[in-house]
């Protein structure tokens, strides 16, 4: 068979030993028992939504994958299961939207920072979405948000009830792709059934006993926006471990880049190391305190998980 008996598609979604790959207009199913991918056998294993293939149709609406393209981005995080691997979330997004809720679940700090480090760490742009701003007083959503505005990220107060802070959301998605994380609960899935009148994708319930979501969405969904370009649902995550060196974590908070290479020891950590630019950004007040004691717990189990298992090739 030539190359150009295949055809393009792409990932819309992971099924165990199953792929969904939307060619053209329609979805086709590849068994990813058979099929000769090319490439390392555990590629299989990395195909995630996004990914474009090429496939070869078979008979009615099942077809065999050939070869996964390259990547243009992929946003990846430790998986849970051991031994610890990477995990490949998504592929090919231009942009990440880390997203929390101002209450119902709690708003987290110390887990939006570690989403956005899974998007920089793919070399996304990436923002910040705040929803349910009707369970919170403005001064308070002001508050969480201030430090993401200071190191430079756009941000959305939202509230996917009463439809508002939507359209400025909705003209940041448009036409790119974007991959939407956030806890369970917080509302992605509601918010996306109000950007795309029509979609009714199921939506779930707060657990009186825990404030947290129920895990409604349990796979990422490919969802294409009507005027050009997808957003990409994603399940709650409850362990979220980036794919990346210790050393490499400076370099994922925007505020802390430009000071990289200006500390004394040129294998600086920044946790205490005498002559740290990083530090003294931080009791100047330059570097929201907060940002930085993200930045510490990041590397705290980076450093630990690097003692346990290895780490990124
Ligand atoms: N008060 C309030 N509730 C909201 C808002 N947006 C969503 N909700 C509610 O929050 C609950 C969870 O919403 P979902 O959209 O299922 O949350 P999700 O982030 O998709 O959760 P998972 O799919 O489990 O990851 C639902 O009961 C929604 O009605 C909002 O802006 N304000
Ligand atoms: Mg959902
Ligand atoms: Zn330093």
């Amino acid at each position: 068979m030539g190359d150009s008996d295949y055809l393009e598609g792409t990932v819309v979604a992971v099924r165990p030993r199953k792929l969904h790959v939307r060619v053209g207009d329609r979805d086709v199913i590849c068994d990813l028992r058979k099929g000769l991918l090319r490439g390392p056998r555990e590629q299989r294993s990395l195909l995630a939504v996004g990914d474009r293939v090429t496939v070869s149709l078979a008979t009615g609406d099942s077809a065999v994958i050939h070869e996964c393209l390259p990547r243009r981005s992929k946003i990846s995080r430790l998986g849970s299961l051991r031994p610890r691997r990477e995990q490949v979330i998504a592929a090919n997004v231009d942009q990440l939207v880390a997203m929390h809720a101002t209450d119902l679940p709690r708003f987290n700090p110390r887990s939006l920072d570690r989403l956005l480090v899974l998007g920089e760490a793919g070399g996304v742009t990436c923002a910040v979405c705040l929803n349910k701003i009707d369970l919170s007083k403005p001064a308070e959503t002001e508050r969480h948000l201030a430090p993401y505005r200071a190191a430079g990220y756009a941000t959305f107060p939202t509230c996917a009830i009463r439809v508002e802070g939507l359209e400025a959301l909705g003209a940041f998605l448009h036409d790119k792709q974007t991959l939407l994380l956030g806890p369970s609960g917080v509302g992605k899935t509601t918010l996306l059934n109000r950007l795309m009148p029509g979609l009714d994708l199921p939506t779930g319930m707060i657990s009186t006993a825990t404030g947290r979501g129920v895990h409604t969405t349990t796979r990422v969904d490919y969802l294409p926006l009507p005027d050009g370009g997808a957003v990409l649902d994603s399940p709650g995550l409850r362990a979220i471990q980036p794919w990346i060196e210790p050393h490499e974590a400076a370099g994922c908070f925007p505020e802390m880049r430009p000071l990289l290479g200006d500390c004394h020891f040129r294998d600086c950590l920044h946790r205490g190391e005498p002559r740290c630019a990083i530090r003294e950004a931080c009791e100047s007040g330059a570097i929201d305190p907060r940002r930085y004691e993200s930045y510490l717990r990041i590397v705290e189990t980076l450093l630990a998980e690097e003692n346990t298992s290895a780490g990124p090739a």
